[in-house]
């Protein structure tokens, strides 16, 4: 026994990842843990690719079902996508190589709501879960697990799976006992009772993952970082879209509508998101709160200077020098997070009840406000929907933001029609590009189209998307959401085409 694995029995169990690895058989579902690059196994996941890979060369199939709770890392999506050993994935990934994989039509991917995989695996939808792989700071005397960087899936995977292999790594910060909160109460339809949240940082659960010992085959020690790059500074672009919003609150509070301390933050994945955080320490914003997925570097910053007094999430996403942060006021950080299953952190009935302001990333808007979080030209997948549909359909208010052309320029952010939908025009209340800000409530559907395109189209794009919605209004068939059903979509045809979607 050691002081991070305190279980006699589990401590017995021990070995080394290649000997764990051999446990998961071709043609397994295996739920592993891992949400934005932290708490993700790191040693089990390459040894399986190596076994694969092995398998592959003697001729013999061997590919996985993998669930996780969202991206990870190269070590676990990258190595066992390029071993050739996934034949299906969900839910949210953004690994170069399983992306490729997914777009070349050799790995079948399930895009789902990262609130919703918890329930659709519970329901039985998912079909047997044979393994859990699962990553955690500690093993307790009794066999429960000190979660570690990650919570995720990983409640659901350990209750469910058949058998568990753990991976006790070493790297993760003792300092994590505290922070997190299991939520035990979830039950299936018609028994379903209300969850007892009431504010971002109540705890209603419990410290640690509970783990029946007699399942755990395996526990396996690591000693490793979790992987995550660093933030490029906010630039012109994203400071803008960053200073549009921050007007927006204001005049939001201006009217009433809001408070001076805002409501529950959501903030997305990626550079965007982060400059939106600090425009709000800048816009002299204090005592906010974020019930939200995911904190990266620049909540953490917030957190310390009492911008955001208490932030709910179910992953951290650190830089290095994040993480050096975070290990270093560790204390104070517990005091102020709590990180929590997926299924609660983002829950529908959680999120509509604290009223979230969900700010989250996308490709593109159509002139009527449809969103597409995920695909390029209507068919490759970029990364996932992850949570954004969890907050968009439930939160207070629904903002997207955007820059407004992308390749440069090539590519017009807002289109007659979405190459493909995520988030429907009813779940979509603001649309922001570094142009400005399009407030869609209480607009119909022509009415928005005059605001986005006024509000957030790109000055070379602007005309040619007024010329369309002017035709569409003269000459499509319905003149409610009117379309030009034959032109609609020829911005993309034209950029695959011609490489661009302007007209010239
Ligand atoms: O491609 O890297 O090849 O240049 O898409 O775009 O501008 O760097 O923006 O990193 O904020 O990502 C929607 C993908 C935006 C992200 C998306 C190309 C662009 C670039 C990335 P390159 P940017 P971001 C909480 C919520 C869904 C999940 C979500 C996302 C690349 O925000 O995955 O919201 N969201 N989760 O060039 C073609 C366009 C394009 C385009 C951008 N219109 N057409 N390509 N790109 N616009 C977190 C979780 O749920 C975990």
């Amino acid at each position: 026994m050691n002081d991070r694995i305190a279980h006699a029995g589990l401590a017995a169990r021990r070995m080394g990842a290649e000997e764990a690895a051999a446990l998961i058989r071709p043609g397994m579902t295996v739920g592993m843990s891992g949400f934005t690059g932290a708490g993700y196994p790191k040693a089990v996941p390459q040894a399986l690719a190596a076994h694969i890979t092995q398998a592959h060369a003697r001729g013999e199939a061997f590919a996985l079902k993998v669930l996780t709770g969202a991206s990870t890392a190269p070590e676990l999506d990258g190595a066992l996508a390029r071993a050739g050993g996934i034949e299906f994935r969900l839910p949210y990934q953004s690994d170069p190589e399983l992306r490729a994989r997914i777009n070349r039509g050799e790995i079948e991917y399930m895009d789902i709501h990262l609130g919703q995989v918890a329930q659709y695996a519970w329901f039985g939808f998912l079909g047997k879960i044979d393994v859990a792989v699962v990553e955690a700071t500690a093993i307790l005397p009794d066999g429960r697990l000190l979660p570690s960087t990650s919570v995720g899936n990983n409640k659901t995977w350990l209750d469910l799976a058949e058998r568990v292999i753990v991976e006790v790594n070493h790297r993760q910060p003792l300092g994590l006992d505290g922070m997190h909160d299991i939520y035990y109460g979830t039950a299936l339809p018609p028994h379903r009772k209300p969850i007892p949240l009431l504010k971002p940082g109540d705890r209603i659960g419990e410290p640690y993952l509970r783990v029946d010992p007699a399942k755990v085959v395996a526990v396996v020690e690591t000693d490793a970082p979790d992987r995550i790059g660093r933030f490029t500074p906010p630039d012109e672009t994203s400071t803008r879209i960053a200073a549009h919003l921050v007007e927006f609150f204001r005049h939001e509070i201006e009217a009433g509508r809001l408070s001076e301390r805002l409501l529950p933050l959501q903030s997305g994945v990626g550079n965007i998101a982060n400059a939106v955080l600090l425009g709000l320490r800048d816009g002299g914003f204090r005592g906010l709160s974020a019930f939200t997925e995911v904190i990266q570097d620049g909540m953490l910053d917030l957190i310390r200077d009492g911008t955001i007094e208490t932030a709910s999430a179910t992953s951290f996403s650190l830089s290095p020098e994040g993480v050096a942060e975070f290990v270093r006021n560790i204390a104070l950080y517990r005091q102020r997070i709590v990180l929590r299953p997926q299924e609660m952190s983002n829950h529908g009935e959680l999120v509509r009840r604290l009223g979230c302001i969900a700010m989250n990333g996308m490709v593109e808007a159509d002139i009527y406000g449809n969103v597409n979080s995920t695909h390029v030209a209507g068919s490759s997948i970029i990364n996932g929907i992850g949570g954004s549909g969890d907050f968009a359909r439930n939160g207070f208010l629904s903002c997207f933001v955007t820059p407004s052309i992308a390749k440069g320029g090539a590519i017009s952010a807002i289109v007659p029609m979405v190459s493909h939908v995520d988030h429907t025009e009813h779940d979509v209340a603001v649309i922001v590009t570094e142009q400005g800000l399009a407030d869609l409530r209480g607009l119909s559907p022509k009415q928005r189209a005059r605001a986005i395109i006024a509000h957030c189209a790109h000055p070379d794009y602007r005309a040619q998307l007024a010329d369309y919605f002017e035709r569409a209004c003269a000459n499509s068939h319905g003149k409610h959401t009117p379309h030009l059903l034959g032109e609609a979509l020829g911005w993309h045809q034209r950029y695959l085409d011609r490489g661009s979607m302007r007209m010239e």
